[in-house]
Order: structure tokens, then C-alpha cells, then sequence
């Protein structure tokens, strides 16, 4: 194993606060950040991140600080690994450690340029693609839009606060896997704006860009051999800050930067007019199948994606998943092959060194379900087109949640509570019933249709009698 480091070769001390970083967590280490040293590397500039955690790691951002602000970032693939010193931070900031208003100040600083964000999909508050003037959160920050708790109250009080210095606008990137991510977090913080004041969310307008990105890099959570490997590359000196992760990364950004672009193009993104097809695409056949395997895997006792592709029953319905049912309903890219793509998908999920867990995917699958299984599910029906391995990932998802309520578990999802009631009270038929009428998952014209109901009983049934396994096998036999 070669356990070689490559370090930054600009002077961290040249660069500025000019991008701020909220959910500084496991995949913007390993993904953005590297794109940015990587960036600097080959183009220079003066582009520092401050990186900032809304909610818990505040702990972990003044671990980083005491670090120096430097960590490993480690790329794993059988014997292979490419360690990366990263050096592209320049200070970190959580508002229960430092106030919000040192979080506010820095927003309106002459030098941010960029807003880029790690929040995962319920980080936006919002329900069908707006905003969710019902969220607890939303509701809390627009009654007190001073001391805001959530990135859409941060974002929208920071820009406030820009706009009265007189500043320029700046560029709100968002790096979650939603679909048209750009375009959700533009609507979510004009709505917030247009609550406080109708002439704030026209100057938002006017000066912010909102370009959608689509983001990919498999970064489990660091485990116990993961934090082993990483002090082995450090020469016997922990890296608790650092992160190991797969050798794949890919970025496609829509270029509509409103005050100078950071060099990751440079680093290796791919700039366009029009991110969606390649949203799409990854979405629907990367996360589709990852909620696919984490559901039903997780049913089947496979505790990591690797074991799943061990198995040739997962292995062959993972890829049918993706070119029988996700593949039709996407709009074709020029530039990829993609049965290529779904093999390349395929051998990255069996890389043996990641331990993804199934049961880390699991988490805020009510969240996920939408964009990765039932827009698909929805345009298949009116395709007339089967899609028994998508209905069994909703239906392995309805399972896991019956399984974990008998268990007396919770589950990490934002509705685990409601989740969990219903699924206490019902099973089969009912329990179906009972989730689809949830409408911030289910679209409600879906819900009733009888196709949709169907199939969705049926595949539940069916992971009830044959197990998991069992009802991935039967259909792809
Ligand atoms: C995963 C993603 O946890 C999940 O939901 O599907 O984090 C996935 O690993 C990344 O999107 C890969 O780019």
C-alpha cells in the first residue's frame, strides 16, 4: 500500500474569507474542498473557505481549528490509496460557539463571494418545491429573523445585512442531491425574503445567482478502520478531522456565477448551461439504487453496499433498477454512455476498502424518495411501463419502517415520529394506505392512482412472505 501525501502547493496564508461553507460535514471535505485545493493547485487565487456547521459540530469545527485547519482527505480503492493534505480553510464559525452575528458579519464582508452548501435535503425546509411556511424552523426565524437557526434564515439575514453595507450581490451554491437544486434554494430564499420585505427579496433577485450543481462522491462516516488508516498516512498522529473516501469524484456546475468563480473548473468540475439532465441521471440511477440497496439490503441483513454487490441477486437488480426502469424516463446526454455509467456505478459500489452502510443511506429516506423512486415510478405509469424493482424500494422502505416500529426503534428522518405511529397501528394493505396519504412525501394524484397503490401492496406482500431477498429474486429471475 503507497502511503504518499500531496500537499498544497500555494501558501494557505494568501487566501481570503471569499467562500462560506455551511454543512461542513464528511462529504464537503471530500468533495468541494478537494475540487478547490485542486483548484489553487493549478490556477492559484485567493479563494479560502470559512466552514461553518448550522446545527451539532461545533466541537468538530474547533477540532479542525486546533488542527491548524489541515486534514487528510484519503482515496481508497483496493491497495490504492491518494491522500490529500488539505489546506483551503481559513477559519471556521458555528453560531452557538461564536454568535450569530459573527456568522451575519461575514456574509456581508467585502471578500464573500460565494454561499455553498452541504445541508442535505431537509436543510431547505421546504414541501413540493417551495418552501414550508409551516416548517417549526422557518416559522421560528421569520418571528425572529435576527438570530436565525436555519440556513434559509442565515442566508436570507447575512444578504440583509449585505445589501445595507452597500455591497455586491454574491452566488448561493447548492451541493444537495435535489433535483434542480439551484432553483429550490432560489425559491426558498426569495419566499423567506418576500416574508420579511418585499424590497429585500427584489434585491436578492437582482444580485444573487442561484446555479444548480450535481454533486457526487461516495464519503461513508469515518469508522474505526477509516481513523486507523488515516493515522497510519499520518505517521502515527490521529487525524480525527480527516476523511477517507472513494477515488471517484464528479461536479457538473451551471456556470452563473455573480461575483467570480472559484477555480473548480480548474480542480476538475465540469461547467454547463444545464445541470438537470446530469442531476437526473445521478439521482435516479446512483441514489436510486443506494435507497434501493439500503432498504431492502438492510431488510436482507447486508450491512454495507459492497456486501450487496457480493451478492448476485443484489448486484443484478441494482443494474436493472437503473437501465430497465430509471434509464427511460431520463433525457439522453450526448457525451455519456450509459449502460457505461450504470457499470462504472456498479464496480464503484463494490469497492471492498468503503464500508458504505446500508444503514447510513437509510437515514431521511422520507426525504429522498421523490427525487430518486417515485418521479420515476410516476412517468413509468404513464409510459405504461413496469417498475417492480422501484415499487419494491418504496415498499422495502415501508417494511423497514414496520420493522424498526416492532423493534421499538426510532429512525433517523426528520418524520420518524409519524412514521413510526402509523406504522405501530397498521400493517399490509393498511400501512400502505397509511403512508402514501403522508403528502410531503406522496403526490397525492400518485397516491390514488390504482396502478401505484397496487404495485406497492403487492411488492410490500411480497418482502412479507419471500423476505427481502426473496422478493428481489423473484423478479429479476
Ligand atoms: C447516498 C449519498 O446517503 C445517501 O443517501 O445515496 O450520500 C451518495 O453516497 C452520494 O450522493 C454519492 O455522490
Amino acid at each position: 500500500m503507497q502511503e504518499t501525501v500531496i500537499r498544497a502547493n500555494f501558501d494557505p496564508a494568501t487566501l481570503r474569507p471569499r467562500i462560506l461553507h455551511i454543512g461542513f460535514g464528511a462529504f464537503a471535505r471530500a468533495h468541494l474542498m478537494v475540487y478547490l485545493q485542486e483548484g489553487l493547485n493549478a490556477a492559484g487565487g485567493d479563494w479560502g473557505v470559512v466552514a461553518c456547521r448550522l446545527n451539532s459540530g461545533a466541537e468538530e469545527l474547533s477540532a479542525l481549528d486546533d488542527a491548524g485547519r489541515r486534514y487528510l482527505v484519503a482515496e481508497i480503492d483496493g491497495d490504492n490509496v491518494t491522500t490529500r493534505e488539505l489546506a483551503v480553510v481559513v477559519g471556521t464559525c458555528h453560531p452557538d460557539r461564536d454568535d450569530i452575528d459573527s456568522l451575519l458579519d461575514l456574509i456581508a464582508s467585502e471578500p464573500l463571494s460565494v454561499i455553498s452548501l452541504t445541508i442535505t435535503e431537509k436543510g431547505y425546509c421546504c414541501r413540493n418545491g417551495q418552501l414550508d411556511l409551516d416548517h417549526k424552523g422557518i416559522r421560528a426565524d421569520l418571528e425572529n429573523p435576527d438570530n436565525p437557526k436555519t440556513a434559509i434564515g442565515v442566508i436570507v439575514a447575512g444578504l440583509a445585512r449585505r445589501r445595507d453595507a452597500g455591497l455586491s450581490g454574491l452566488t448561493v451554491l447548492s451541493c444537495d442531491n435535489q433535483p434542480d437544486n439551484g432553483r429550490l434554494v432560489r425559491a426558498a430564499v426569495l419566499a423567506f425574503a418576500h416574508q420579511r420585505d418585499g424590497r429585500l427579496a427584489d434585491w436578492i433577485d437582482a444580485h444573487v445567482t442561484f446555479p444548480g450543481t450535481m454533486v457526487d462522491r461516495v464519503v461513508p462516516a469515518l469508522d474505526d478502520e477509516g481513523r486507523a488508516l488515516l493515522k497510519k498516512i499520518n505517521g502515527g498522529r490521529a487525524d480525527d478531522n480527516g476523511i477517507v473516501c472513494e477515488p471517484f469524484r464528479q461536479w457538473v456546475i451551471e456556470d452563473d456565477f455573480a461575483a467570480g468563480r472559484p477555480p473548480y473548473a480548474e480542480g476538475g468540475a465540469m461547467l454547463t448551461d444545464d445541470v438537470r439532465p446530469f442531476e437526473m441521471m445521478k439521482l435516479r440511477m446512483l441514489n436510486g439504487a443506494h435507497t434501493f440497496l439500503a432498504m431492502l439490503g438492510s431488510l436482507a441483513g447486508l450491512e454495507t453496499v459492497d456486501a450487496c454487490m457480493a451478492d448476485p441477486v443484489f448486484r443484478k437488480a441494482a443494474r436493472s433498477l437503473m437501465l430497465d426502469e430509471q434509464r427511460p424516463t431520463l433525457p439522453a446526454i450526448e457525451s455519456v454512455d450509459i449502460e457505461a455509467y450504470a457499470d462504472e456505478l456498479i464496480a464503484r459500489f463494490a469497492n471492498p476498502k468503503l464500508k458504505h452502510r446500508t444503514g447510513q443511506i437509510a437515514w431521511d429516506t422520507s426525504q429522498k424518495l421523490p427525487q430518486r423512486l417515485l418521479h420515476s415510478i410516476e412517468e413509468n405509469i404513464d409510459a405504461d411501463r413496469p417498475f417492480p424493482l422501484l415499487a419494491l424500494a418504496v415498499a422495502g422502505w415501508m417494511r423497514f419502517v414496520k420493522v424498526t416500529a416492532e423493534k421499538g426503534g426510532t429512525l433517523t428522518d426528520p418524520l420518524s415520529a409519524d412514521l413510526l405511529a402509523i406504522a405501530r397501528e397498521r400493517d399490509g394493505e393498511a400501512l400502505v394506505d397509511g403512508l402514501i396519504a403522508i403528502g410531503t412525501i406522496f403526490d397525492q394524484d400518485l397516491a390514488s392512482h390504482a396502478t401505484f397503490r397496487a404495485n406497492i401492496i403487492q411488492a410490500y406482500d411480497s418482502i412479507v412472505e419471500n423476505g427481502a431477498r426473496g422478493a428481489v429474486s423473484a423478479i429479476i429471475r
